[in-house]
């Protein structure tokens, strides 16, 4: 399985987001989906994985923070920290990623954060228009890099990304980054921009993370676990100033790398 790399980085460039196809094989798939249910089940544990339930609203706003693993369920909405996981540690480290991340990445090359986003059966909740940089996320300078891997079918009507092509071109629409203001949304006709982008299970998408994206409710029964790695340049320091600065996990050993332009338009 390799990425066909420039056209990844040329629609990268110009549209903030890229299809990756296939970068998972069936028996990887299986382990992952496998752990993914044993993390969430308890079966599988290990100290310091982050959890978040969904709201029974489906409503994410009302999604609980800070309360951890809260007993065997499959409606968590988060698990994060998966670096601490050997198996979801491997594909941050996939052979299949990894002139990618190492094209657009310098070394040494870091981890943001390695998540499993789920969408229980039930339909989970929907993830509104966001960025995924901004003063929220504590470092000294934004990310652009994200790969996002669907772990089950991820159709139209099934919980796929959607994104506003280009929006990582227009800056973070506020200094604080996440969610995208209501009049923002409306000012940039976000709904008639917006470009659904369904995958099959095993499938990549290369996200820069000042795209405009988001995700629906899964409406077709079937569960959506997706799993997204987060990297950062080696020389990004974390500012967070409530807790004790975060040491990043180094993903590859070594630094060599050919680190090639990231600005939107490829200048
Ligand atoms: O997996 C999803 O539904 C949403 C993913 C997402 O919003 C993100 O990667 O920031």
């Amino acid at each position: 399985m390799t990425v066909d790399l420039p056209a990844a980085l040329a629609a990268y460039r110009e549209h903030g987001f890229a299809r990756l196809g296939p970068v998972l094989t069936d028996a990887q798939l299986g382990v992952l989906r496998e752990r993914a249910v044993a993390l969430m089940l308890g079966t599988v544990k290990h100290e310091g994985l982050f959890f978040q339930l969904d709201a029974p609203s489906g409503d994410w706003r009302e999604a609980p923070l800070g309360l951890g693993w809260q007993g065997p369920a499959l409606t968590y909405r988060k698990l994060e920290k998966l670096e601490l996981d050997e198996e979801f540690r491997s594909v941050v480290r996939s052979p299949a990623l990894e002139p990618l991340v190492r094209a657009l990445v310098s070394p040494p090359v870091l981890l943001y954060r390695a998540i499993v986003f789920n969408k229980a059966a039930e339909g989970g909740s929907e993830i509104p228009w966001h960025q995924d940089a901004g003063k929220l996320w504590g470092v000294s300078k934004d990310p652009s890099v994200q790969v996002w891997i669907a772990l089950d079918d991820a159709p139209v009507d099934g919980g796929c990304l959607q994104f506003v092509p280009g929006s990582h071109g227009w800056g973070l629409a506020s200094p604080l980054g996440g969610i995208v203001g209501e009049r923002q949304v409306e000012d940039a006709q976000a709904e008639r921009l917006a470009v659904s982008v369904p995958v099959r299970a095993g499938e990549a998408v290369l996200l820069h993370n000042l795209v405009w994206h988001r995700s629906g409710k899964t409406r077709t029964g079937q569960r959506r676990l997706a799993f997204s790695a987060c990297y950062l340049d080696g020389d990004t320091r974390c500012v967070r100033k409530h807790k004790a600065p975060r040491r990043f996990f180094r993903v590859f050993e070594d630094g060599a790398v050919t680190k090639v332009s990231t600005s939107p338009g490829g200048k």
